[in-house]
């Protein structure tokens, strides 16, 4: 049945919070047939993965989704059926009483950030009673295994992927002006954080024994790139040679068009949330760079995921991977031997991959598992 969904989203910092919501808001529209309103308070930040978003329009309408730019003076709007509050995102005290007033109890959703701890599968959909108001918030948790909400999958995605072929590469490749692939080259795309040892990696693919295309979006760490390899680059270049090593300074892209960056590449650096389960879909070799949080706590949600993920692996596999995921990580320093063991095992790691994808779509996607329950409550 045809819904009205409002989703809510702060950016706390970075790109994973809209990110996530936008492939939401996505995904409910053109799988589902939702009708959605998205509310944003950073259309800029918004505007770099989805650049059909104007940031200077308060109110527009793009991919069949309403966007409107959340502002602290919040206007007197009627409450859709579904309320999605982001990451904990507090919703306006003029809506939350706003949605008390309604005859019907609006399905009111927070929906919590991705990590496979054990906890979560617990914790996912237990309702919280509001303090105040006659109202029930339920605590959606995705995840990697049965019993948490699954992971944001749109409807065709590996259908999509299956069909890429190297003449559809071949076609994204000039579309985007991306260098042409050269015989024996090694595709990397580089999505991380500052803290990642962004120059050790520099110097180990420099001295690579095949040539290495590495795939740069612009940002800080691309900046950082341009001033290590500075006595070989002129500033603002886009394209920098250094030995075997090419770097590629590139634009953001859409969302979309990130996803087929992924799956053209060799092996797939990235980052937070979202990148780090589109690399996943892609099946291509990976590693993550995850969120730092204070006092090291993420560390247990690495090792969480590498629990789950190197299930299966040949013994020298999982340590090749859990080792190259610890020093990206700064756990301890990036080393020739860690680097030059993960690259080797990049066919059986493909191959692992897939298997690992085939244990995912086990689950339920996240967005079929809400409408799921939201029909289950309304
Ligand atoms: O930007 P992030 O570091 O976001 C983070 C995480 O979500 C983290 O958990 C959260 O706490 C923090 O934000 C606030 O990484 P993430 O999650 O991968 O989000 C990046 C988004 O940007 C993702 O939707 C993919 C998209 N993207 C593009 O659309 N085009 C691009 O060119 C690139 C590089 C990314």
């Amino acid at each position: 049945m045809q819904r009205r969904w409002d989703i809510f989203c702060t950016v706390v910092d970075n790109f994973g919070d809209i990110g996530v919501c936008w492939r939401l808001a996505k995904q409910l529209t053109q799988d589902h047939n939702q009708m959605v309103r998205l509310w944003v308070d950073d259309l800029r930040c918004f505007s770099c993965i989805a650049p059909d978003v104007n940031p200077e329009i308060q109110q527009q309408n793009v991919q069949a989704v309403e966007i409107c730019q959340w502002q602290k003076a919040f206007p007197e709007v009627e409450p859709a059926d579904v309320v999605i509050e982001a990451f904990a995102c507090e919703l306006p005290d003029i809506y939350i009483a706003a949605m008390a007033r309604k005859n019907k109890q609006p399905v009111w959703i927070n929906l919590d950030y991705l990590s496979a701890e054990p906890w979560v599968a617990q914790y996912h959909r237990l309702p919280s009673p509001h303090p105040r108001f006659p109202l029930t918030k339920t605590f959606f948790f995705p995840g990697f295994v049965p019993g948490t909400g699954g992971l944001l999958r749109e409807k065709n995605l590996l259908a999509q992927r299956e069909v890429f072929d190297i003449a559809a590469e071949q076609a994204f490749l000039d579309q985007k002006g991306l260098y042409e692939r050269r015989s024996g080259e090694i595709r990397i795309a580089l999505f991380c954080y500052d803290t990642a040892p962004v120059e050790n990696l520099i110097g180990l693919l420099s001295e690579s024994s095949s040539p290495v295309l590495l795939i740069v979006p612009q940002g800080r760490v691309a900046d950082r790139i341009a001033a290590i390899l500075s006595h070989v680059a002129s500033p603002n270049e886009s394209l920098i040679k250094h030995q075997q090593l090419t770097v590629q300074i590139i634009p953001f892209m859409a969302q979309n068009d990130y996803d087929r960056l992924l799956w053209s590449c060799d092996i797939n650096f990235v980052r937070g949330e979202d990148s780090f389960v589109r690399a996943q879909w892609a099946s291509n070799p990976f590693i993550w760079n995850i969120y730092p949080q204070a006092e090291g706590a993420h560390w247990k949600k690495l090792e969480a995921f590498l629990d789950l993920y190197t299930v299966g692996m040949p013994p020298e596999m999982a340590t090749a991977v859990r080792e190259m995921w610890f020093c990206w990580n700064g756990g301890k320093a990036l080393n020739a031997p860690a680097w030059v063991n993960f690259l080797a095992l990049r066919e059986s790691l493909m191959q692992h991959n897939k298997e690992w994808v085939k244990q995912l779509l086990e689950q339920d996607d996240l967005v079929s598992g809400l409408v799921q329950f939201v029909e289950n409550q309304l």
